[in-house]
């Protein structure tokens, strides 16, 4: 034994030091990143309260984060993070789920945190596939793709989450994938700096019900495929739709701060309390 230790065991609960994702899960890579960008950022798990639904990536934070993390309903992460944010405003509030949790029973949720610009972080993890539940198509899931649900070729055109939040009122939005885990880590840590609904998508590879089934491949032969089709914001600028078509365009794709819901509602609520002690008349 050379008595090494892994650089992060420190943010693992103890008593949940045996991961639940399949061997190859992209999982463990959004994992580490996480727990990196809140290092780099100069924060301890203590400043977080951290949110998830119900799917693989759910388990992402819980029960493993050494923190206070709510394991919630399917599709509820981002109603339950909103409760906590306006009853703990000065916690930030982290959301790390699936997509189809996000998009899809709670895709409501999703459009209407961003619409309200909730200071919260939502980590998207996007398969594009229901990983836990055995593959389903789920709204992530490109058209063609033979899935447990669609036999013959999923016929339903797949939602694009970083335009979908961004057209919301989302004030940050980014995308990456797990090829790309220190481009990630640097843009969680910038967003964990921003005040506002920010919405990073991480695409991830799940070898089992994605990379088996459809024909994409093992682990390896799914992030080769991230390496060779993504391509950065700024070169995506230069492209046209169809040179854009297959791409993953990844990066920093919207960056504006507007006006944050938690703040305002503060405002509101000490106005009130004020004109409630004014003297009548
Ligand atoms: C109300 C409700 N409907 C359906 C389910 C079954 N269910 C659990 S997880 C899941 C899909 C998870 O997919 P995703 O969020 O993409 O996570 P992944 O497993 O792919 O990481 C579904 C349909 C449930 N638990 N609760
Ligand atoms: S089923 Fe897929 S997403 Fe779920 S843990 Fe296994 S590899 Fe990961
Ligand atoms: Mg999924």
């Amino acid at each position: 034994m050379l008595g090494l230790e892994h650089p992060l065991k420190r943010h693992v609960r103890p008593s949940a030091r045996r991961t639940a994702a399949c061997p190859g899960c992209g999982n463990g890579i959004v994992a580490q990143s996480v727990l990196r960008a809140i290092e780099q950022a100069g924060k301890t798990l203590d400043d977080f309260v951290f949110c998830s639904g119900i799917g693989c990536a759910a388990w992402i934070p819980s029960p493993f984060f050494h923190a206070d993390v709510l394991h919630t309903t399917h599709g509820r992460p981002i109603a339950f993070a909103t409760g906590v944010k306006l009853a703990l405003p000065d916690k930030k509030v982290m959301v790390i789920s699936g997509d189809g949790d996000l998009t899809a029973i709670g895709g409501n949720h999703l459009v209407h945190a961003a619409r309200r610009n909730i200071d919260m972080l939502v980590v998207c993890v996007n398969n594009g596939i229901y990983g836990m539940t055995g593959g389903q198509t789920a709204p992530t899931t490109p058209v063609g793709l033979r899935t447990t649900t669609s036999p013959y070729g999923n016929v339903e055109p797949s939602f694009d989450i970083c335009r979908l939040a961004q057209a919301a009122g989302a004030s940050f939005v980014a995308r990456w994938t797990t090829f790309h885990p220190r481009q990630l880590t640097q843009t969680l840590k910038a967003s964990l700096g921003k005040r506002g609904f920010s919405l990073i998508e991480v695409i991830s590879q799940c070898p089992v019900q994605y990379g088996r089934r459809t024909g994409a491949g093992t682990a390896v032969q799914m992030l080769q495929q991230y390496k060779e089709n993504s391509v950065s914001v700024r070169r995506a600028a230069g492209m046209s739709s169809q040179e854009l078509a297959g791409k993953i365009v990844v990066g920093v794709l919207h960056d504006e701060p507007r006006p944050e819901f938690v703040e305002q509602m503060l405002r509101v609520r000490a106005s009130a309390l004020d004109s409630r002690q004014r003297p009548v008349g």
